[in-house]
């Protein structure tokens, strides 16, 4: 009998056939142009960054800007005005580039993409004709401190490379949202000279010889795979492998802090890092590339490292609200289980960071334990970085504050924007991406990822899926999923139980656990009907044959529970933390004198008050 006529016979069995021998293919996010928020937590937001945050980020670009204007006037001869002396404002005007990208793909604007017309135009105008761009070589009056007398002579502090890595997304991103490749033309040229000045050798740079040493800022690495993704050009993902496999190891600064060996990661051969270590926004940025290179190149080179790197950021080196940062004085990590509540760091940068490392591990690994961290860091660190509102930001998120010495880079409460603005810029162009992390899929499975009202449509092989969502999670624990195939078909549906209410655990590592030892649960209905169905990998399996109108209903037993830390970290002795779902609470006592409120509004509705996440026990 063939398996044509088995099937006829025995439709059960062609189910499993279906659900267990679809060879495992390529697991990607559907992109958030496809997937539409119509109601629930993130709708308000996106409506807030395209009508507030984007138009403001690119008022505040202004100063970025005339340097460019100035530098552009150096090249024609006129050197009455030479740009301040500046590392990296240019990279915070690319990041406002890469979100006004974004939001040209969800609502067009002449008026937008007329910005984004002049100021590439400019940017071009100031690129060297070898493909350089950093203008305060280009205009002769560097800092040696900071970025060397020469191009490229200080990649440790320069972050010559770390500005292109933001100029090569805004790219991608300009190129996908108009079909203009004006700003591609600069990302190419420029990575093409970068590739000849650090791996082949320019007669102009360092003496002629490769420069061969990895940028102390990481963020080309990533912006590569990008670049590769968008052109499928070999050179770009060569060239972000090499990015990774030098660090470490043909340059090793020997001094401390910012000089050490471990701020920008340089202290082994990123193959045998074990451990979280240095400048909280650099390391994530690197671990990204690392997963996105063994992605993109089908390898697992960094896999140990990556795991074991993740082990021990989810065990010692996190804060309950998914933050990163414990030594201000390097915005880095501290030692193991150095977890500071009032000192802590924290910066928007970095959980922004970690939101992206930790959905590029699930892609990776399918495992839905990245998720988890990548919401809990979402909600409770990335969106305190952004008022309500979307024209106000912080920049460090520490976890108690007495509303004296806020340390918000030399701003007292929410800033409208940083002499050094990586952080505002980089909160809104996540957001805007978001819609981008709520569902992925293979060619017969799809993963429901990050739960939200929305609506989309996935291939799957030779059927379409439509999906609608009704939620108001995390608000609230009740998920309605209607599952509307083109044609009846059997395809595997896998829906995110997260940690919070599947052990006794708040998040994946075991650094925080339920201070009542239980496990919250849930309830999982298809058509009315409760579904015993297994769970892998943090997902619960739905395999079936779908039909038009299924609906699924998932309901997380979501209460307020409290949380206590692991007794290593000495700073949480003694006291408990308040959580709801994937949320964490945060007391204010000025303001809300009874009322305890999720940790990422506190700033929202007092920026000068005492704050505290982490409560004594009574
Ligand atoms: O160096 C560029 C950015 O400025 C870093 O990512 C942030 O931590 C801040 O130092
Ligand atoms: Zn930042």
């Amino acid at each position: 009998m063939n398996v044509k006529k088995l099937l006829f016979f025995c439709p059960l069995l062609g189910l499993l056939l279906a659900c267990s021998e679809q060879p495992a293919d390529q697991l990607s996010f559907v992109p958030f142009t496809d997937v539409t928020i119509t109601g629930g937590f993130w709708q308000p937001r996106m409506e807030t960054e395209l009508n507030v945050t984007v138009p403001f980020s690119v008022q505040h670009c202004e100063p970025a800007l005339e340097r460019f204007r100035q530098c552009k006037a150096f090249l024609e001869g006129d050197t009455t005005s030479i740009p301040e002396c500046h590392r990296f404002i240019s990279s915070d005007m690319y990041k406002v580039m890469e979100g006004v990208a974004y939001s040209l793909m969800l609502r067009p604007d002449k008026q937008l993409e007329a910005w984004m017309d002049s100021t590439i135009a400019l940017i071009a105008a100031c690129q060297q004709e070898d493909g350089y761009l950093y203008i305060t070589h280009i205009c002769g009056n560097p800092n040696p401190e900071e970025m060397g007398l020469e191009p490229y002579s200080y990649v440790i502090h320069s972050h010559e490379l770390y500005n292109m890595g933001h100029l090569y997304e805004a790219a991608v991103a300009y190129w996908q949202a108009t079909g203009k490749r004006s700003l591609m033309d600069v990302a190419e040229k420029s990575a093409r000279h970068i590739n000849h000045v650090f791996f082949e050798g320019d007669p102009n740079y360092n003496g002629g010889k490769p420069v061969n040493q990895a940028p102390g800022h990481e963020e080309i690495e990533l912006a590569l795979c990008k670049m590769y993704r968008a052109t499928g050009e070999k050179l770009y993902l060569e060239m972000a492998q090499k990015f990774l496999d030098i660090r470490g190891v043909t340059f090793i600064p020997d001094g401390v802090e910012t000089c050490s060996p471990e701020y920008a990661q340089q202290h082994l051969p990123v193959r045998e890092q074990e451990e979280a270590v240095g400048h909280c926004v650099r390391a994530i940025y690197l671990y990204t590339g690392m997963a996105q290179v063994d992605a993109l190149t089908g390898k697992n080179d960094y896999t140990h490292a990556l795991d074991a790197i993740w082990n021990n950021l989810v065990s010692s080196r996190m804060h309950v609200t998914g933050g990163l940062g414990a030594d201000r004085r390097i915005e880095g990590f501290g030692e193991m289980y150095s977890l500071p509540n009032k000192e802590a760091y924290d910066e928007t940068c970095a959980a922004v960071a970690n939101v992206f490392f930790n959905n590029a591990m699930f892609l990776a690994e399918k495992d839905a334990k990245y998720l988890d961290i990548a919401e809990i860091s979402l909600f409770n660190n990335a969106l305190a970085g952004i008022s309500l509102s979307g024209d106000r930001f912080f920049y460090v998120n520490p976890l108690e504050s007495d509303g004296a010495d806020d340390f918000n880079w030399g701003v007292y409460g929410r800033a409208e924007w940083f002499g050094c603005s990586c952080c505002p810029p980089n909160i809104s162009r996540l957001i805007l991406q978001t819609p981008g992390y709520m569902y992925a899929h293979t060619s017969s499975d799809i993963y429901v990822t990050l739960y939200a009202g929305n609506e989309t449509d996935i291939k799957l092989g030779d059927n379409n899926v439509h999906l609608s969502q009704t939620t108001d999670y995390p608000e609230e624990g009740t998920i309605a999923l209607q599952v509307d195939p083109a044609k009846d078909g059997v395809f595997t549906l896998r829906m995110r139980i997260p940690t919070w209410c599947r052990t006794t655990s708040f998040m994946p590592g075991e650094l925080y656990h339920f201070s009542d030892g239980l496990n919250a649960g849930y309830t999982l209905n298809v058509n009315g009907e409760s579904f015993e169905a297994p769970l892998e990998n943090g997902f619960a399996v739905i395999c079936r044959t779908w039909k038009q109108g299924d609906l699924v209903e998932l309901t997380f037993n979501q209460q307020k529970r409290f949380v206590e830390a692991d007794e290593r970290v000495k700073e949480d002795a003694g006291c408990h933390a308040l959580t709801c779902g994937p949320f964490v609470y945060c007391d204010e006592t000025v303001d809300n004198e009874t009322n305890t409120i999720p940790y990422y509004r506190w700033a929202n509705l007092s920026d000068h008050s005492k704050m505290k996440v982490w409560l004594p026990n009574e």
